[in-house]
């Protein structure tokens, strides 16, 4: 019982409180704390639509949490903010470590500014939230950027499962776009399946490369070739330009070997230095020129419904599987399930069928 109720002229009793006291004093709690919620939530959007930027940061860290109440409050805010939304670019750009993503975001986020436009800058990095990696953490290649007003970077969210990771990514952007930002830029490094991900999210995907160096040693998979709408050869520039020009005519003839996008768009090959900030502005032209393309066709619209459906089905099974591996039964049975395979005891379909019953 409160102190406020003990002192109360109203109080009767010093004895144990009764049911009803009990009951009117933790539905009090409840109903103020409801109310704080719809309070905050709607103090968030509020601040998010009007661009505040700590508002922006907050919704995100909301979406990133894994706590339940956090959760459901961070469904409230994109529900409220996805009415505002959508008015974007979205691109993904992926390269190996090192090709020059960071550096390229800089001079590219920076080159948008300069013409009028808000850059969000996200990442999608499962892997290195488990080694506390550096992706986007490390802002020193993006100095001049982080400075810039309109501009918001955010390092990736951390988790487990990159299909976590990719979905908090794709709720932030919701986030981003809300609070005015017209301009969403994803990176993501070209190993795993991460690429796939941030592919599927954004408008146009770009990929970083250098010249000098054969496929396998970039580590790149003919599949990520496959999803780009444009190759930058970044490190064009000195000593590098030469084989930087060759390797631009040799992407290009390969890029002919490929079938025809569903967008109908040919993919094109730039140069790009940019640490000297050389070939940016013709790239945003060309990402320009691929908006006007997939507008007019119509692809740009449909590729977004086909993303919205591709992430209603990812969600769920997200979800599903979360909440099968963590029921405590579940986590206790499939440990021994494990063992008994291990001993060769059981088939891993008999192990899953017993499973599958046990959940609720
Ligand atoms: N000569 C030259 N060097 C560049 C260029 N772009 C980036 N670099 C250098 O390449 C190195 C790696 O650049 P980053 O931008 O950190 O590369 P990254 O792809 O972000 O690397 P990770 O974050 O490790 O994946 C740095 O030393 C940059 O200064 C360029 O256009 N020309
Ligand atoms: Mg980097």
């Amino acid at each position: 019982m409160s102190k406020k109720l003990k002192s109360s002229a109203l109080h009767e009793t010093d004895g144990v409180s009764s049911q009803s006291d009990i009951t009117s004093a933790s539905s009090i709690k409840r109903i103020q704390e409801k109310r704080k919620a719809k309070l905050d939530t709607n103090i968030l959007v509020t601040g998010i639509l009007n661009g505040y930027i700590t508002a922006l940061s907050r919704a995100i860290t909301l979406v990133e949490s894994s706590n339940p109440k956090h959760l459901q409050q961070a469904n409230a805010v994109i529900k409220l903010c996805l009415p505002k939304a959508n008015k974007s670019v979205r691109i993904g750009i992926t390269g190996v470590p090192g090709v020059g993503k960071s550096t390229f975001i800089e001079a590219f986020g920076l080159h948008l500014t300069s013409l009028g436009k808000k850059v969000a800058v996200l990442a999608v990095d499962p892997s290195s939230s488990l080694s506390k990696g550096s992706i986007l953490g490390d802002k020193t290649r993006m100095e001049d950027l982080v400075k810039d007003d309109n501009a918001f970077i955010r390092p990736s969210a951390s988790g487990r499962s990159l299909g976590g990771v990719a979905r908090k990514t794709r709720e932030s952007i919701i986030l981003c776009e809300a609070a005015g930002f017209d301009t969403i830029v994803i990176e993501t490094v070209g190993v795993g399946q991460s690429e796939t991900a941030v592919h599927s999210m954004v408008d146009f995907f770009l990929l970083l490369k250098i010249a000098g160096a054969g496929d396998e040693l970039q580590g790149i998979k003919r599949g990520i070739i496959e999803m780009a709408d444009a190759i930058a050869i970044n490190k064009a520039d000195g000593e590098n330009l030469k084989a930087a020009k060759l390797a631009k005519v040799e992407f290009n003839r390969a890029l002919h070997l490929y079938p025809q996008k569903e967008s109908e768009w040919s993919p094109k090959v730039s140069l790009c230095s940019a640490l000297h900030r050389e070939g940016i502005d013709e790239l945003w032209v060309l990402i320009l020129e691929y908006l006007e393309h997939t507008k007019a066709n119509n692809y740009f619209e449909t590729h977004r419904t086909e993303q919205n459906k591709f992430w209603l089905l990812q969600t769920i099974e997200d979800r599903l599987k979360s909440d099968f591996f963590n029921q405590p039964k579940i986590k206790e049975a499939l440990k021994t399930q494990l063992q008994l395979i291990e001993h060769g005891e059981t088939t891993p379909f008999v192990a899953a069928e017993y499973l599958l019953r046990l959940k609720n």
